[in-house]
């Protein structure tokens, strides 16, 4: 095996997801992204690793168990497992999955934690704030403000309160952090994408303050802080940083050294753009950890912050206000469009950019028929047919032997891959192998030809230049379409693919996309339609 570089390693995270509700829309999407995104890179043949996973210690978690009449523990353990089997049954391939219950987790944050006290980077002070007695918590300075400090609960005066807490003191990283923007922008290869966002995070760096990093009262439900029971670790630390629990063992190591690709929402994106980047330079700083905060880490983690789901009226899908696609919904669109319809319209359409994306029914069927429909599926089917009636299903041979080879597309494809410009890269360039097809195809009408038996060896040639061309096309479309990209591979002698791939195994994408590797007299089976016409009821 080659040895580990950031240039052939890939790790790729999303945001672990609080349980205390079932998973939606919004999840299932950060997740596609995440999978399209492993999925090309294990296809390039990158030894990758995808996590995903679920964040439990939060209050509202333990205030929904309490709800329920459920432990915080029983409540977590319903959703973790409603979003394993949603992503399990969307065929997401993360390597692992992340419940911060879980022993390994536990146990490293714990390590990190005490490593920051023992260096003084975590440490013991004094909260004071606007205090809501009713309530129990603490209303934030300029909402306080607002209400002309009262309650906006209850109305009674709120209390200026004095309590012991941990802090990070992220103030000592300010300098540190701006030097790692400049630094990322001038090697052309920013910590924060999309760039649009990157300038109003900058702005409030420069004013960070020390965070707490605890709090009391959570019943138990969380992390102590090392040598202090009273105190539990908050939620945003003790999830932050799995991204490094989970990779931190001799084996897995090696992807958190070649800088991790954290894909999130805009949401939360200072706790990743700021706090996340400072805690890595204040644990590396500490004894057998110099790792964490390495070449690989400082030349190429990023963040890329998503925008959101709205609903048609323009609100955020969320589930507090109840208007998201649940999984029944999902489900729905699977049974009926199959998954890998639901996958090309999320990843083709979604809010990868910095504009939010109306999930609308309508444009998906149309989607689903121009995008799908019409161009590979119906591509697929008449170079199959053609192939059953003028070769008895055996592939042709080309007689001009000649070689069309794609590289401005497949280059095209990288570069926009890369940059996870997934729409580019799909629409852009990989159906512009299948529509070369189609317009070859229109130009040289094999179909009117092959009446004269003399002219077989030229219709040969078109079919084997078709049936090759899909066959590049489907590799670049994996990612994407997985299930029916195989189905196609299989009816066409290339199931050695499929198997390659199957469970998380690294494809060959440079070799796969050489011209010429279809061999005539393979059979070559019809099959069903890959994606059969949605037809709109009429009104
Ligand atoms: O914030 N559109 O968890 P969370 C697009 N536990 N994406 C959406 C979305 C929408 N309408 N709604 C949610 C948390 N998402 C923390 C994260 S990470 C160390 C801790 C996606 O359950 C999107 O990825 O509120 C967003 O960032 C995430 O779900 C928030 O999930």
């Amino acid at each position: 095996m080659s040895t580990p570089t950031p240039e052939n390693t890939f790790y790729v995270t999303t945001p672990i997801y609080y349980v205390n509700d079932k998973p939606h829309l919004g999840h299932v999407y950060t997740t596609m992204v995440a999978d399209v995104v492993a999925r090309y890179h294990r296809l390039r043949g990158d030894d990758t690793f995808f996590l995903t996973g679920v964040d439990e210690h939060a209050a509202k978690v333990s205030d929904k168990a309490a709800e329920h009449g459920l432990s915080p523990q029983a409540w977590a353990d319903q959703n973790a497992a409603a979003f394993r089997g949603t992503f399990g049954k969307l065929e997401m391939t993360n390597d692992d999955f992340v419940r911060t219950s879980s022993d390994r987790h536990k146990r490293k944050v714990t390590e990190y934690v005490s490593a920051l006290l023992k260096s003084g980077d975590v440490y013991e002070g004094e909260y004071v704030g606007w205090y809501d007695a009713g309530q129990e918590e603490y209303v934030p300075e300029n909402k306080a403000k607002e209400t002309d400090y009262k309650s906006p609960v209850n109305g009674k005066p709120l209390v200026k309160k004095a309590e012991k807490n941990y802090f990070f003191r992220l103030s000592a990283y300010v300098d540190d952090l701006l030097a790692f923007y400049e630094h990322r922008d001038q090697a052309g290869k920013g910590y924060v994408q999309p760039e649009a966002r990157k300038n109003e995070i900058v702005n409030r760096i420069k004013e960070a303050k020390d965070v707490p990093i605890s709090r009391t009262g959570s019943g138990g439900w969380g992390i102590p802080v090392p040598g202090d029971e009273e105190q539990t670790i908050y939620v945003w630390i003790d999830a932050l940083f799995n991204y490094l629990t989970y990779v931190d063992d001799d084996d897995r190591r090696h992807y958190w050294e070649s800088g991790a690709t954290h894909f999130i929402a805009k949401d939360i994106l200072w706790f990743h753009a700021a706090i996340w980047p400072a805690l890595q330079m204040a644990l590396a700083k500490c004894e057998g950890y110099e790792w964490v905060w390495g070449e690989g880490v400082q030349q190429s983690q990023l963040v890329y912050s998503h925008s959101y789901w709205v609903s048609d009226s323009g609100e955020k899908m969320s589930k507090t206000l109840g208007n998201f696609l649940d999984p029944a919904a999902i489900d729905n669109y699977v049974d009926e469009f199959g998954l890998d319809a639901l996958r090309y319209f999320l990843a083709t359409r979604g809010p990868l950019g910095t504009t939010d994306s109306a999930f609308s029914p309508d444009l998906f069927v149309e989607v689903y028929n121009n995008d799908l429909a019409n161009t590979f599926g119906n591509s697929a089917s008449r170079v199959s047919n053609m192939i059953g009636r003028y070769f008895d299903g055996s592939c042709p041979a080309s007689s001009s032997g000649e070689t069309r080879e794609f590289p401005g597309v497949i280059n095209a494809y990288q570069t926009s891959m890369q940059a996870i410009s997934l729409w580019a890269a799909v629409i852009g360039h990989a159906m512009e192998a299948v529509g070369s097809v189609d317009s070859y195809i229109e130009q040289t009408q094999p179909f009117k030809l092959a009446k004269d038996p003399a002219n077989l060896p030229e219709v040969g040639t078109i079919l084997y230049n078709c049936a090759e061309a899909l066959r590049i096309a489907s590799v670049l479309l994996w990612p994407f379409i997985p299930d029916k990209c195989e189905a196609f591979w299989s009816r066409i002698g290339f199931g050695h693919y499929a198997e390659q791939l199957k469970g998380n195994g690294r494809g060959d994408l440079e070799a796969w996309v050489k011209w010429g590797q279809l061999k005539p007299g393979t059979p070559i089976e019809k099959g069903e339609a890959l994606f059969p016409r949605y037809q709109v009821e009429k009104k």
